[in-house]
């Protein structure tokens, strides 16, 4: 079994670099070798869950873990009857693989919602790992594994891309570019012309002002509680600005659009801003919670009666092996900006810094390069 190193969470701090084992791929897997790896929210979440002993329902949580789910990298070897991909193919990893047509949400055109019943040991969500230490299996965080120096991963979940695009970068379209990009052309799919406002500008939010932007939104406001998360937003295509620290966000928003918002998004995950969100949408406008919420959302009833929405987007309803090629083209072209996310690059072995970064709030997105290639 071969070794490798990969930053590994117990339940004591901090993080540590280890040597760990991993399977060869089995039929219908692939080895890809980590180029890049974006640190998300949702990874830090997993950590609080994790030490809490707080994850989700059904996941029993094992000694250990390792996180990272926003990588690009290059195939070095494939499993018994794998065709989408070939040794040296650069990929970008989807961290929800779809089965492609097997299961209801498949067959009904909603694969980012598969319930992959070709995966029954739930291999690629954690559970299972493909991943060990002294023969005592890891939990695979997200199932992706990404603070590694390789990953095994089905091969659906490997998109193959281009290889002139510059895998330190289009790794983030593994997952902050797809889900926020993907909450306003895929789940909200809003006209052009919509005004509409985003809460929470880290590297999702950025992102949905970009898709808004590219989708010809009219005024998109950007709110925030730090001031220099705002001007990043006027970079990615914000047109407007609240600081949610200063008076009421709601009030404020509304004042700007006229007291029409067509569409309000909430990036950040908690269930007061996704009161805000709906607050703050016009009648028959729409709330779209793109954040990871873990407490209950309460709104107020009578604002069905005047046709409100409150809607969930998950990882940009997207289609991934669609959309991931799609938003590299996009970014090739120069109409969606990724590497202006992209505050700090790290090697693996300072995976802790980069939580301190996001902690205080310092970088959109921090990348670390375990592999060194
Ligand atoms: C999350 C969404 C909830 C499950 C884990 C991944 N998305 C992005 O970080
Ligand atoms: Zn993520």
């Amino acid at each position: 079994m071969p070794e490798m190193n990969a930053a590994v969470l117990r339940s004591a701090d901090p993080l540590a670099v280890e040597s760990v084992e991993l399977t060869e791929p089995r039929a219908g897997e692939v080895l890809i070798k980590i180029a890049a790896c974006g640190v998300c929210h949702s990874d830090l979440h997993w950590i609080n869950n994790f030490r809490n002993n707080s994850l989700p329902a059904g996941i029993v949580a094992p000694k250990a873990a390792i996180l990272g789910h926003e990588v690009a990298g290059i195939v070095e070897e494939i499993g018994p009857g794998v065709t989408a991909v070939a040794p040296g193919d650069h990929v970008v990893v989807g961290f929800r693989p779809n089965c492609g047509g097997n299961c209801f949400y498949c067959i009904n055109g909603t694969p980012w919602l598969c319930e992959r019943p070709d995966d029954p040991d739930r291999a690629y969500t954690g559970e299972q790992p493909r991943i060990s230490q002294d023969g005592v299996p890891i939990m695979q965080g997200v199932g992706v594994a990404g603070f590694s120096e390789y990953t095994v991963m089905p091969e659906r979940a490997a998109i193959k891309i281009r290889n002139d695009a510059p895998l330190e970068t289009v790794c983030l379209i593994g997952c902050a570019v797809t889900t926020g990009v993907g909450a306003v052309i895929n789940t909200a799919k809003i006209q052009s012309g919509s005004d509409i406002a985003v809460i929470g500008m880290g590297g999702v939010g950025l992102n949905i002002v970009q898709g808004a932007r590219l989708a010809g939104a009219r005024k998109i406001i950007a709110i925030d509680t730090m001031d220099n998360k705002l001007d990043m937003a006027a970079n990615f295509g914000a047109t407007h600005f609240v600081n949610a620290s200063e008076g009421d966000p709601v009030e404020k928003a509304r004042g700007i659009a006229n007291g029409y918002i067509d569409y309000a998004f909430e990036a950040i995950g908690l269930g007061a801003t996704c009161r805000q969100a709906f607050d703050m949408v016009r009648d028959g406008g729409t709330a779209v919670v793109v954040g990871v919420v873990g407490q209950d959302i309460t709104v107020p009833g009578r604002a069905f009666l005047r046709e409100k929405k409150l809607i969930g987007s998950f990882y940009g309803s997207n289609s991934l092996q669609r959309d991931i090629p799609k938003l590299v083209d996009l970014y090739m072209d120069g109409k969606i900006m990724v590497d202006e996310l992209i505050s700090k690059r790290r090697p693996l072995n300072e995976i802790n810094e980069a939580f301190d970064d996001m902690l205080v709030g310092e970088v959109a997105r921090s990348v670390l390069h375990p592999s060194g290639i």
